[in-house]
């Protein structure tokens, strides 16, 4: 068995979201496609589009309003609001245990033992404050714990919009000696808060069942559910978060976790950096509050050259960065300039030092709490609020130079390793340059093995980039011309998680990529790293290889490569992964492409059974095994081809997969693949 299994689980952890897509027969795939522009269709309704409905009907009407969308993200995003709720209890300190279970009938049992929700009657809705919270739209908000509360993004939409989403809802609350219940249908109350036994704890429990009239998809993931609990129990040391997945594998197995931290942010970036080679062991490691807003910073620094910084604004994941990371970036230039200066440590570099390369092999986690966060941005995960670079400015100003002045030794390696990085960048520059110049592309030429499309719009247009010559000219002739560009690959791409920037634009694969897409580095920014996707000329991007070990590698390496130096492409959606089939089963005049074991099964049991059946299944290794009509047929046509879009809902879990399976450590590599692996029984 190839040591490289693995990898096509891998993409399903980074694009979780388009696993579902696997759907039974091919013509569901075509459906599915026009499902998914239903799904985003709906999600780019602004506010304003939406007349204020009265109650939780506006929730059913307009889903993906409130949790983004109705397929994987969004069923998954019903645990994290009722996870959040508690979250909220334990940072107001009531609550330090919360129990997440996926039962067996795929409903979920969220617990924890804070105070218990009231129960009492609201006043002027005559109702219990329980029946308010569940059955009210952003109910949550009114009782202000005086915490700083999980809301903003697509959170915070309050447990009410999960109740409504549900066929069936539980709300148990232990309190003042007794156990209340209530029970709801699509969020209507069947009955009054009612009193159903007597306890000494106090707690919340609710379990709910998704709605599967509403969701595309209605199977939780217990991986994205850990992960998320895992993240959650890093940014809030202390709360212990069990998660078991009642449901039975293969083996009759359940599975468990219990995520539970007491370093908090020390340990994440430990955790995240776990692969990767450390300059030295310690973590800069910063707990403070300035200017009343709570400061968490851990640092580290690896002999890799990306910069990985994770920042989070309660509890928040803001992917698209904002004031937060401008007061971080800030003060660690200022910081470590100026220790290098008074030390007269640049004096022999012989070049200009910039911001940037005091972040190469920088690996950072930042957590912030902010009573009223402002989010902005595309995905609304960009922090606002002015008044916060200041205040993290001074805290890891103040910080850093501290732990520059009492660790000597640590600090002439990190100073050392930003000299070899503004070395390296000026290289990367001339390297490109030296690029540009020589080769015959220069003047908005392609590179020569690009066959464009003739359309223009980068809207429409699509670059397939293919594993091999032959798939490629396959894929040539079976385009069509008008909005799918072809670019072949020859064998794999360089491995970027092990190289210099400058190695990688020495690179003609890499150029031919970069070129092709049109993407510009350190345009409009300061920083040569930051891709610029204004002159894009397409924005579907889709890495198109064999359905082998060797294949998911090359995928993986392509991920990795965008993942590193143009994540934007990747957060803006425009990267996917093409999928042909496993199979194609014919008996007599009928003729199936499978995607899926379960599929060729089914055509077996359908069209002539046992043994014989399998005889006229025939199992497709490469895209060169299928002719340009088939190619088309099957993986580019988007009328039947199913594409999974790469994703990056858990960026900080995808920093810690691709730099474990592209980095130097065996150990973990092989773990993870023996987890993970999925290409056993057919490349067997
Ligand atoms: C407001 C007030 C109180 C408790 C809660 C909210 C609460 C909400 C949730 C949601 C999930 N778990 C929760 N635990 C507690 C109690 C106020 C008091 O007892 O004085």
């Amino acid at each position: 068995m190839a040591i490289c299994a693995f990898f096509s689980n891998f993409v399903a952890i980074n694009a979780e979201s388009i696993k579902q897509t696997f759907s039974n027969t091919q013509k569901e795939f075509g459906k599915f496609m026009t499902e998914e522009e239903k799904i985003l269709g709906e999600a780019e309704y602004s506010a304003q589009n939406i007349q204020v409905l009265e109650g939780l009907e506006a929730v059913r009407k307009r889903p993906a309003m409130y949790i983004g969308d109705i397929s994987f993200n969004g069923l998954h995003h019903l645990i994290n609001e009722v996870v959040d709720n508690s979250i909220d209890e334990a940072l107001a300190g009531f609550c330090d245990k919360i129990e997440v279970i996926i039962n067996e009938d795929n409903s979920v049992t969220v617990q924890d033992n804070g105070r218990g929700i009231p129960v009492d009657m609201h006043e002027k809705e005559h109702k219990s404050a329980l029946e308010v919270v569940m059955t009210v739209l952003h109910a949550g908000g009114k009782f202000d714990k005086g915490s700083y509360k999980v809301s903003g993004g697509l959170h915070g939409v309050g447990v009410s919009c999960v109740n409504a989403l549900s066929k069936k809802m539980i709300s148990q609350v232990y309190r003042n000696g007794k156990v209340y219940q209530q029970e709801y249908a699509y969020g209507k109350p069947l009955y009054d808060v009612k009193e159903i036994g007597v306890s000494d704890k106090t707690g919340t429990r609710q379990q709910f069942w998704p709605d599967d009239s509403i969701f595309t998809e209605t199977v939780f993931n217990y991986d994205r559910v850990a992960n998320r609990m895992r993240e959650l129990a890093f940014l809030n040391a202390g709360i212990t978060i069990e998660l078991t997945d009642m449901r039975k594998d293969e083996e009759g197995n359940i599975r468990h976790d219990v995520f539970h931290s007491v370093e908090g942010l020390k340990e994440f970036v430990r955790y995240i950096d776990s692969s990767r080679v450390h300059l030295f062991n310690d973590v800069i490691y910063i707990n403070t509050e300035k200017q009343g807003i709570p400061i968490e910073v851990a640092v580290m620094y690896n002999t890799g050259f990306s910069e990985n910084l994770h920042s989070y604004v309660n509890n928040i994941n803001t992917i698209e960065g904002g004031t937060h990371l401008t007061g971080f970036r800030r003060a660690l230039t200022r910081t470590l300039k100026k220790y290098a200066e008074d030390n007269k440590m640049l004096e022999k570099a012989k070049v200009e030092i910039d911001g940037e390369d005091f972040r190469e092999g920088l690996t950072a986690v930042i957590s912030i709490k902010v009573a009223e966060p402002q989010f902005e941005g595309q995905t609304k995960t960009k922090l606002g609020n002015s008044e916060v670079s200041g205040a993290v400015e001074q805290a890891v100003g103040e910080a850093f130079s501290i732990y520059l002045e009492e660790h000597p030794k640590e600090s002439k390696v990190i100073v050392d390793k930003v000299i070899l990085a503004a070395q390296a960048r000026v290289a990367a520059r001339k390297a490109r340059e030296t690029v540009q110049r020589k080769s015959p592309m220069s003047g908005g030429g392609m590179p020569g093995k690009l066959a464009d499309c003739s359309s223009k719009d980068p809207d429409e247009s699509e670059l397939f980039l293919v594993e091999g010559d032959s798939a490629g000219g396959s894929a040539k002739q079976g385009r069509n011309r008008t909005f799918q560009a072809i670019l072949p690959l020859r064998g794999k791409i360089l491995n970027v998680e092990k190289a210099q920037w400058h190695k990688a634009f020495e690179s003609d694969e890499v150029n031919n990529i970069i070129q092709a897409l049109g993407i510009r580095f350190g345009v409009d920014s300061e920083d040569s790293k930051v891709a610029n996707l204004d002159k894009i000329r397409y924005k579907k991007v889709i890495i198109m290889t064999d359905a082998d070990v060797d294949g998911s590698h090359i995928d993986t390496l392509v991920m990795t490569f965008f993942y590193r130096y143009m994540p934007e492409v990747i957060e803006r959606g425009y990267l996917y992964i093409a999928t042909p089939p496993l199979y194609l089963c014919t008996k007599g005049k009928v003729k199936e492409y499978c995607w899926t074991d379960q599929q060729r099964q089914r055509f077996i049991d359908t069209y002539g059974g046992g043994q014989e059946g399998a005889i006229h299944t025939q199992r497709y290794k490469g895209l060169g095994e299928m002719n340009p009509e088939q190619l088309w047929e099957t993986t580019m046509n988007p009328e039947n081809r199913m594409l999974k879009q790469v994703d990056l809902t858990n960026a900080t879990e995808a920093d810690y997969i691709f730099s474990m399976l592209m980095g130097e450590d065996v150990g973990p590599r092989r773990e993870f693949i023996e987890k993970n692996a999925t290409y056993a029984n057919i490349d067997a």
